[in-house]
């Protein structure tokens, strides 16, 4: 039995398959992880990492066209466990970019929107970011305060979205707001609007290697052409979440397993009272219980990366997959983290860094018990929302 592989799932990949995960892997090992402690101390983002992401063909890699890759939804999914084994932050990028504001533009957006953005977003020579969640509305997006009045020939646009993902560096944001009519919609607003800006927020103890941003709209006037034609009502925001959702079941399946290595690997060399670590009983249980959690959560994720590849992923399976994997992976970055001792806490090993990470994935895309309610929904037939 191979210790990070106990059930054998390597071999239910394609070779293609496997070729982008080792790709992706090595990216990681060799370029990325390099520069993580550094950066996660200092709260920043590598610069160089969106051009990197864009060179390897990973930016909106499973969507058609326009400079986009055309990959399986399972190798996407693969991709997001590589770039969360290294850090959330770099998954989350990756997210944002591609299943968040490219996904929108490629689903809701007309040609000539995808035709300006969709190219240098893949290359990563144009960022974007997504604005939802505001201050006063996070969970319930409906209850959303940011405003579109039509006005002449476009919109102006006012109101306040917080913890947006790249907020600062990006290139276009897409901004959800309300439309006099009273329906969501999204606009494309690109970065030195009038009226537009997008201040980096400080003070996490989370996702520390992650762009982080307010987005302000204090009268900011698009044309007609910065709407996104194909989206209106809460479906549209809210499709774009399944496709990140998605990734984040794989992405914290190797955030698990980048964990789980660590705790194994130190376990396996460290001495105490004359004996290896993991010679002690205390020691395997919980090795045992982490290489089960990681395994059940590859298996699944698997699972739903093959439903969606056939076109029949529920959004209900992604909760599922969300609420599962997430939560896996925090007891597994916890456990992790005691098999390490005190070095458990530092930025040489990076398991505290991926459990104080996780907390923040525990809680976008939906919370936890934003999916739970999701789950129990499709169980009971009874909306607990409304
Ligand atoms: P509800 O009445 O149920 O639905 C309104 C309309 O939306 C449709 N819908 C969906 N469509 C596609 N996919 C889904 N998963 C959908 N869920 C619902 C629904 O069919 C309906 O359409 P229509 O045409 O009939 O109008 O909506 P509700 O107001 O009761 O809310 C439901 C709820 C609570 C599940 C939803 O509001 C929700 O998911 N809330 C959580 C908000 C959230 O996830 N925010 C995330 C912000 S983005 C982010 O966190 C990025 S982090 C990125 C990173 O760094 O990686
Ligand atoms: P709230 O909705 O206020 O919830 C607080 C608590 O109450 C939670 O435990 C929640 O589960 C619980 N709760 C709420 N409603 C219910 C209910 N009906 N039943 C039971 N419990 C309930 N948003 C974006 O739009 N774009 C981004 O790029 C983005 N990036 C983010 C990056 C980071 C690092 C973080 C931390 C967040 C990001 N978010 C982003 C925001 C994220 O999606 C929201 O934080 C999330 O949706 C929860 O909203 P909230 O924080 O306002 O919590």
């Amino acid at each position: 039995m191979r210790p990070t592989d106990p059930l054998a799932l390597d071999a239910q990949l394609s070779d293609e398959e496997r070729l982008i995960r080792d790709t992706v892997r090595r990216y990681v090992r060799d370029r990325f992880l390099p520069r993580i402690a550094k950066h996660y101390e200092e709260g920043t983002f590598p610069d160089g990492v969106p051009g990197e992401l864009g060179e390897l063909g990973l930016l909106g890699m499973h969507l058609e066209g326009y400079g986009c890759a055309g990959a399986s939804a399972t190798a996407y999914g693969l991709t997001c466990m590589e770039l969360e084994a290294g850090d959330s932050g770099l998954r989350s990028f990756c997210s944002v970019q591609g299943s968040l504001a490219m996904f929108a533009i490629h689903h809701w957006g007309s040609e000539a929107q995808k035709e300006r953005w969709l190219p240098p977003m893949a290359a990563g020579k144009a960022i974007g970011c997504f604005g939802l969640t505001e201050p006063d509305a996070g969970s319930d997006p409906a209850s959303m305060r940011t405003r579109a009045r039509s006005d002449g020939d476009g919109w102006i646009l006012d109101g306040q979205k917080m913890w947006i993902t790249n907020g600062s560096i990006a290139d276009v944001a897409v901004v959800w707001a309300r439309t006099d009519e009273g329906k969501i919609a999204g606009f494309l607003v690109e970065r030195g609007a009038e009226g537009f800006s997008a201040p980096v927020m400080h003070g996490k103890l989370s996702l520390r290697a992650s762009v982080t941003s307010e987005l302000i709209l204090d009268g900011v006037r698009v044309g007609a052409d910065a709407r996104l034609p194909g989206a209106s009502g809460l479906r549209g925001p809210l499709s774009c979440l399944n496709e990140a959702r998605y990734g984040i079941v794989w992405g914290a399946a190797g955030a698990a397993r980048a964990c789980f290595e660590a705790a194994l690997d130190y376990a396996t060399t460290r001495e105490q009272f004359g004996r290896k670590l993991g010679a002690f009983q205390l020691t395997q249980a919980k090795l045992a219980e982490m290489a089960v959690t990681v395994a059940q959560s590859n298996l699944l994720a698997l699972h739903l990366g093959r439903l969606k590849d056939a076109g029949e992923l529920l959004p209900e399976q992604v909760s599922f997959g969300k609420y599962h994997n997430v939560r896996g992976a925090l007891e597994v970055a916890r456990s992790a983290r005691t098999v390490l001792g005190a070095n458990g806490i530092t930025l040489e090993y990076p398991v505290l860094r991926h459990a104080n990470n996780l907390e923040s994935v525990l809680t976008y895309e939906g919370t936890h018990e934003i999916h739970a309610l999701v789950l129990g929904q499709a169980l009971t037939g009874e909306s607990a929302f409304s």
